[in-house]
């Protein structure tokens, strides 16, 4: 999917806090103009396929009228208690066509049964009140926060039975949390996956409370026993709600983000906090076009198809492995050395120089994640083949940024594998975007 539009909506909008106290009243929730629709068409023409929404927040206040809690839309003066921003939002994903996703905070600070063992029956109706009557959910976000302290409420969350919850209920939904089990916390909310990311961890014996080392989320583990890709969650403002004054990230650093988190075999999950009206505010509106612009001009031309592509080792003698499928634009088409191989050397000839400063490589994800150490040399004037980078794991997408490069020949040695390499995706571009 790429990219999600995360969306940090709730009594924080309108008291300015980051982790509400969870006694705010009920009325402070008051958008004086909820329009869904504006969050999904500005999510649609932005390019992202799906919508995460906070349903519940550490505060406990839910945006749904939650049979489990007194503290929700139906408890606040706004629509006379009978809005309903789940219902609203999910309407206007399934409308356009975009996947509708649901976060709820395990912490609740409003909640009286938190911290004993009656919170789990009260957690369990929650996800069952929010995963049944509002069509079919993508992705079931379980953040991972605690602010307690060590003098705090302390919470034994029943995972197992959350977790069976969802798959009874979503069967085909993806869990984030810190491990997963759909798919893992990058470590850090600053826009970064690892340089070296596999999609692969060992999460036997760990629990969204008890997670690997931070570093271990970033890059995953090479021989991880399960399938779970890195998810980068970052705010396009400062804070993960709306406050008046605060300005979105600029487009150099969206497109920073973009790199090291698309670039680096991740998802992007964008927050854009609509403001206290219910609308996504005009100027981070307007940034994220930008942002759209600036990605669909840069990745436009593919120079790669300017030249023909050659690959040292190739199964067969047809078509189904050939080189030349790496530039074909349809996913399933795929280059394929022999069984047995573990290296290649794949080059791109040139008639005329060309001038480029991102690399795009694609590994066929539904065959596995297998690359695990390769460089990219160019031709030198002088006819000596340069080594301009190296990298590890390539995954689903890995984008190289280098300075502009101006050859006549690009060539890729996949130097360790850990099986038979099999790309369906290689790309050489320009970025020329101003910053
Ligand atoms: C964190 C939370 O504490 C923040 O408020 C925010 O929701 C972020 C996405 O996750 O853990």
């Amino acid at each position: 999917m790429e990219m999600n539009m995360f969306v940090h909506f709730g009594p924080n909008t309108f008291t300015g806090l980051e982790w509400g106290t969870g006694e705010e009243p009920e009325d402070i929730f008051n958008p004086t103009d909820l329009n869904c629709m504006q969050w999904v068409e500005t999510a649609e023409k932005a390019g992202f396929k799906g919508i995460i929404l906070t349903a519940k927040h550490h505060d406990g206040f839910c945006l749904w009228p939650n049979p489990a809690s007194q503290h929700t839309v139906r408890e606040c003066s706004w629509r006379n208690g009978q809005g309903d921003v789940l219902k609203e939002l999910s309407d206007a994903c399934a409308e356009r066509g975009l996947k509708f996703g649901i976060y709820i905070s395990p912490w609740d600070r409003h909640d009286p049964h938190y911290g004993t063992s009656a919170y789990n029956n009260v957690f369990l109706q929650t996800l069952e009140s929010a995963l049944t009557g509002y069509g079919p959910i993508f992705e079931q976000w379980f953040d991972g926060a605690c602010g307690e302290g060590p003098n705090g409420k302390k919470q034994e969350y029943n995972w197992p039975a959350f977790f069976s919850k969802v798959t009874q209920l979503q069967p085909d939904a993806i869990m984030f949390s810190n491990i997963g089990p759909g798919c893992r916390w990058v470590g850090n909310e600053e826009g970064h996956a690892g340089e070296t990311c596999w999609s692969m961890m060992t999460i036997d014996g760990y629990s969204p409370s008890h997670s690997p080392e931070i570093e271990i989320l970033n890059t995953g583990e090479q021989n991880g026993h399960s399938w779970v890709p890195a998810e980068t969650d970052i705010s396009l403002h400062n804070g993960w709600f709306y406050r008046e004054g605060e300005e979105p990230k600029s487009l150099g650093q969206l497109l920073d983000i973009y790199y090291n988190s698309v670039g680096r075999n991740s998802l992007l999950l964008l927050n854009v906090p609509p403001d206290t009206r219910g609308h996504i505010a005009y100027k981070d509106s307007l940034r994220l076009m930008e942002f759209r612009n600036a990605l669909d001009s840069i990745f436009a031309h593919n120079l790669a198809h300017k030249g023909t592509i050659q690959a040292d080792h190739t199964r067969g003698f047809g078509q189904k492995f050939a080189a030349g499928n790496m530039l074909r634009n349809t996913y399933h088409s795929y280059w394929a050395p022999r069984d047995q191989d573990t290296t290649a050397v794949i080059t791109i000839s040139f008639p005329e120089k060309q001038c480029f400063n991102r690399i795009v490589l694609q590994e066929y994800i539904p065959l596995g994640q297998r690359i695990r150490d390769f460089d990219v040399d160019i031709k030198d004037n002088d006819g000596t083949w340069q080594t301009i980078a190296h990298g590890t794991t390539i995954g689903y997408k890995r984008i190289l940024c280098t300075k502009e490069i101006t050859t006549e020949q690009v060539r890729i040695r996949i130097n360790k594998s850990m099986a038979c390499p099999v790309l369906n995706g290689i790309g050489l571009f320009l970025d020329d975007i101003e910053r």
